[in-house]
């Protein structure tokens, strides 16, 4: 059932098209909220740009790699150390941020030239890094600077580097989806098949669209070696430049975040002839099908049934601790995209929890039929939500807990209503079987903070009243 919102003097009729309210008996086909489409003017979206998508979701994560931000200072600033990914070699990527720090001049008489010292500079100052990657952005796209030409005549200046360029301006798309996508066609068109690969085992696969968000891929890591298989590339997390050229060695490709990173694993199909292999990493349920997909594949079904039974073994108790406290507690989660498909079942399989809202920020059409076929029917799906929006359903739907970014989190903590960081995590990793005890552990950490029960707000005003449990 589709619907607006109204808690606004001025409502947009526009907004019924990505509001859905799923009711029993409906095909939820003929009701999918319009998505990846232009946030319509007067709505506040929350949505980030072009260029956010490309550097601070899947370039900037790599642990080698010079981000040369070609821009003003705030590119690099606000794409910098607002993502918790971390390396294991000391973090070089949250440690640094480089930028052309363009000013007027360089506008009206052009950058490539403070660009190409940047790069020579940035070289300069660690001459232990040999890859980079340049970005546009807004005003340099528009100025029509040649990265392209800058990055081949430092490299020629330079034979030991590499430089990669990503052309995608912050208006480039309608959210920082598009950056996913330009970064992705980039790399497998101009990178992928430039080095060969030592092979050590012989089972390889590339791990794609995990970007070891408070150490997921790390974790992962561990079940990869108990099972022997060799990760040829971590598209990105923890991962380094050179291995994302070896991509085409890989026997098969395991995608976890579709939305991000699955035009490369399709590419790798077309151009290679690499299968794909689609797993949820959240999740006990899911996880454990993810390994039992995997290792069918390769033909170690004991292997993987082996390391399950460990894994179940010390950690299933935890998970069950938390479910006997946490079922029945009411969430929203208002974050990408994908992670609304990736948790809804997993949280409602595995905790008892009732996810009650759902929202998008550039999630596509396939994003919202997986996430309404695993849904749960009384449940809000949006496309593109906004903070008004998000007022009327924390009132409608009155959730325990939501799951969402700093900046939404902050308002709703506010209004005294828990919040988790359902991008970079509270106290990650959240993948695999520890990690979903850790996204629990959160979750009723959250819940039961009882700073929280001290005082209570009336959400249109704002104002905090002493609850009834402070009284009593
Ligand atoms: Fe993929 Fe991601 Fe997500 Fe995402 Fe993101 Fe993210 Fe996300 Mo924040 S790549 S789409 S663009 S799973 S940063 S690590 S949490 S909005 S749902």
């Amino acid at each position: 059932m589709p619907m607006v919102l109204l808690n606004c003097d001025k409502d947009i009729p526009e907004r019924e098209k990505h509001i859905y309210l799923k009711v029993d008996g409906e095909d939820s086909r003929d009701f999918l909220p319009v998505s990846n489409a232009q946030t319509l003017p007067g709505t506040l979206s929350e949505r980030g740009c072009a260029f956010c998508g490309a550097k601070l979701v899947i370039g900037g994560v790599l642990k080698d790699t010079i981000q040369m931000i070609h821009g003003p200072i705030g590119c690099a600033y606000d794409t910098w150390h607002t993502k918790r990914y971390p390396t294991d070699n000391g973090h070089f990527n949250m440690k640094y941020v480089w930028s052309t720090d363009m000013k007027e001049s360089h506008i009206v008489f052009g950058g490539e030239k403070r660009l190409e010292k940047s790069c020579h500079e940035a070289f300069d100052e660690m001459p232990d890094v040999k890859r980079m990657i340049i970005y546009t952005t807004c005003p340099t796209a528009l100025i029509g600077d040649d990265i392209k030409a800058v990055a081949k005549k430092v490299m020629a200046e330079r034979p030991d580097v590499d430089i990669f360029t990503v052309e995608c301006p912050g208006f480039a798309g309608v959210s920082q989806s598009k950056g996913h996508h330009v970064l992705n066609i980039g790399w497998i068109n101009e990178k992928v098949g430039q080095l060969d690969a030592e092979i050590t085992s012989p089972y390889t696969m590339n791990f794609i669209g995990d970007f070891n968000i408070g150490g997921d891929t790390q974790l992962l890591q561990q079940y990869w070696d108990k099972l022997g298989i060799q990760v040829i590339a971590h598209f990105t997390g923890n991962g380094t430049y050179d291995d994302l050229r070896r991509m085409h060695k890989a026997q098969l490709n395991v995608v976890n975040c579709a939305r991000s990173s699955g035009y490369i694993a399709n590419e790798l199909k077309k151009q290679y002839g690499i299968p794909r292999l689609d797993i949820d990493s959240w999740g006990f349920s899911y996880m454990a099908e993810g390994i039992r997909k995997i290792c069918a594949f390769f033909g170690i079904e004991e292997k993987g049934e082996a390391l399950l039974a460990e894994e179940y073994a010390k950690w299933k108790p935890q998970l069950d601790w938390y479910k006997e406290r946490l079922k029945g507690t009411k969430m929203a989660i208002w974050t990408g995209g994908p992670r609304l498909w990736h948790w809804t079942k997993s949280v409602e399989d595995d905790l008892g929890v009732q996810v009650v809202a759902m929202s998008s920020k550039f999630g596509h059409q396939e994003d919202f039929e997986k996430v309404i076929a695993r849904g749960q029917t009384g449940t809000y799906y949006i496309d593109d939500g906004n903070e008004l929006e998000f007022f009327e359903i924390i009132d409608l739907v009155k959730p325990d807990v939501i799951f969402t970014g700093p900046r939404v989190g902050e308002l709703v903590k506010k209004l005294h209503i828990p919040y988790v960081n359902g991008h970079g995590y509270h106290n990650g990793p959240y993948m695999g079987f520890e990690g979903f005890v850790n996204l629990a552990r959160d979750m009723y950490n959250a819940v039961h903070n009882p700073l929280l029960k001290l005082a209570a707000t009336d959400i249109r005003t704002g104002i905090a009243t002493p609850a009834k449990e402070a009284a009593e």
